[in-house]
C-alpha cells in the first residue's frame, strides 16, 4: 500500500456539521493509495511509517476535487449568432421554434465525428480541470437519433481516458423533438429515445437518464414514460425542471426517487415539498439563468427551509450556459441565487456528488476517494468571492499530484 502524508496545509473537509465547511487548521491529510486515510489536526496523526511519502503543501488551503454535475460539455458547432439574436430582442424559446436553439447544435452534432466532437470538448474540459475538478457529468441530447446519441455518449466516455478526469454520463435523447418528428413527440419517444437507451445501456453507456420537461420540450407524461423504461433497466433518473415555466418536473422527478431536479426557477410549493420527501438534490444552474437574463430566481429560501441539498453546476451548453467555470459559476450562485460560500462549496463537492448518486467522494474523510484541490487562499469563502480569480496551486486525483 502507498502511504503519502500531505502536510502544512488546512482543511476544509465539507462534511456536515460544525465548525463550518468542516475547516481543521494546521492540518495533515494521509492518503492509501487512491483513497484518504486519515485528516486531522497535524499532531494527532498516527505515527505512520519512516517511508511514507511527504508532500509540503506550503499552507495551502485543500477541499475536495470539484464536481460538475450537470453539463453538456460534448456538442459540435457553436452558436454565437444566436447570441447576437437574443442581443437583438429574441426570445430563447422564439429560436428554437424556428429551428434554432438545440436543434441548431444537433444538426452541427450529427455532422461531427466521434473524434471531432472530443477533439471540440477537450478544451472545455481543461478548463474545468484546472479549476480543480475531478468528477464531471456529461449529457447526451444533440444527437437525438439512436446513432448520434450513442457516438455522444461514447465521446464523453472517451475523454476521461485522454484526461485524469472521471466522468459520468447521462442519456439526454428526450431533449428536443426533432424536425423527423415533428408534432409527434410520443413518438418520437417510442421510436428513439426508448429503443435508443436500451441500445445505450447495452452498451455500457450510460449512468443515468434525463429529460427536459418544458413546454418547448416534453410533458410529465410523456418523461414520464422514458423514466419507466429508466426503472426496468435499473438506471437513477433526474430532470432539467422548471426552467421556463412551472410543469411539474420536479414532482415527476422526485415521485420516481430521482436524483437530482435542475434548474427550478419556476419551481412551487408542491415541488419543494415532494423533493425534500424524496431526498431529491436541487441542482442550481446560474450560468443559464445569466445567459437568458432570467428575473425569476428559484426559490432558495423554501428550498432551505425544506431541508432540499442544494448543487451548483455549469451547465457547460452552447445555448444556455456557455460557460466552463465552475468557480464561476459559485460567484453566481451567491451572487445571484444568495447562496452562502458555505452552501456554495457544498454544491460543488459534497452535494454535487450526492446529485451523482457517489457517496464515495465530494468530502475529506477516511474511505473516501483521495481527489482533493489545493488553493492559494486562506479562507474557503474567497472561492466564491472572488470573480474571475482562479487560485488552484495542485490538484490531486486519485492519490496522484
Ligand atoms: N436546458 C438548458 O438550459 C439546456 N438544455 C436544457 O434542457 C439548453 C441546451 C441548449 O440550448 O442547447
Ligand atoms: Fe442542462
Amino acid at each position: 500500500m502507498g502511504l503519502t502524508v500531505l502536510e502544512n496545509c488546512r482543511v476544509a473537509t465539507m462534511a456536515f456539521g460544525k465548525p463550518a465547511y468542516g475547516l481543521i487548521d494546521d492540518a495533515t491529510i494521509m492518503l492509501a493509495d487512491d483513497r484518504i486515510q486519515w485528516v486531522g489536526h497535524r499532531t494527532d496523526l498516527p505515527q505512520p511509517p519512516a517511508t511514507t511519502a511527504r508532500i509540503d503543501l506550503g499552507g495551502g488551503l485543500v477541499t475536495p476535487a470539484l464536481i460538475d454535475c450537470h453539463t453538456h460539455l460534448v456538442f459540435g458547432g457553436d452558436r454565437a449568432d444566436e447570441f447576437e439574436r437574443r442581443l437583438h430582442g429574441a426570445t430563447y424559446a422564439e429560436i428554437a421554434r424556428t429551428g434554432g436553439g438545440i436543434m441548431s447544435s444537433v444538426r452541427a452534432t450529427r455532422a461531427s465525428s466521434e473524434d471531432e466532437l472530443v477533439a471540440a470538448a477537450l478544451p472545455r474540459l481543461d478548463t474545468l480541470i484546472g479549476e480543480g475538478l475531478a468528477t464531471l457529468e456529461i449529457k447526451s441530447g444533440y444527437g437525438l437519433t439512436i446513432e448520434h446519441e450513442l457516438k455522444m455518449l461514447r465521446a464523453a466516455r472517451r475523454l476521461a481516458t485522454l484526461r485524469p478526469v472521471r466522468v459520468t454520463t447521462t442519456y439526454l435523447a428526450a431533449h428536443a423533438v426533432p424536425a423527423e418528428f415533428a408534432g409527434n413527440a410520443d413518438g418520437f419517444i417510442d421510436e428513439i429515445v426508448i429503443p435508443g437507451l436500451i441500445a445505450a445501456h447495452s452498451a455500457n453507456l450510460v449512468n443515468a437518464v434525463d429529460g427536459f420537461c418544458e413546454r418547448i420540450a416534453f410533458t410529465p407524461a410523456q418523461m414520464g414514460r422514458v423514466f419507466d423504461a429508466a426503472a426496468a433497466l435499473g438506471l437513477p433518473v433526474k430532470l432539467h425542471a422548471e426552467q421556463l415555466s412551472n410543469s411539474n418536473g420536479a414532482t415527476l422527478v422526485a415521485s420516481r426517487g430521482g436524483l437530482s431536479a435542475d434548474h427550478l426557477e419556476y419551481l412551487d410549493d408542491k415541488g419543494v415539498t415532494a423533493m425534500a420527501a424524496a431526498r431529491t438534490i436541487g441542482v442550481l444552474l446560474p450560468g443559464a439563468f445569466y445567459a437568458l437574463r432570467e428575473t425569476r430566481v428559484p426559490p432558495i429560501e423554501r428550498l432551505r427551509e425544506a431541508g432540499v441539498p442544494l448543487a451548483v453546476a455549469t451547465d457547460c451548453n452552447p445555448g444556455t450556459s456557455p460557460l466552463t467555470s465552475l468557480l464561476l459559476a459559485m460567484n453566481m450562485a451567491s451572487v445571484l441565487f444568495r447562496l452562502t460560500p458555505e452552501e456554495v462549496l457544498a454544491g460543488a463537492t459534497r452535494n454535487a456528488a450526492k446529485a451523482l448518486g457517489y457517496d464515495d467522494r465530494g468530502v475529506i474523510q477516511p474511505g473516501k476517494l483521495a481527489d482533493l484541490a489545493v488553493w492559494n487562499i486562506a479562507h474557503p469563502a474567497e472561492l466564491s468571492y472572488r470573480i474571475g480569480f482562479n487560485p488552484l496551486r495542485q490538484r490531486i486525483f486519485g492519490g496522484t499530484l
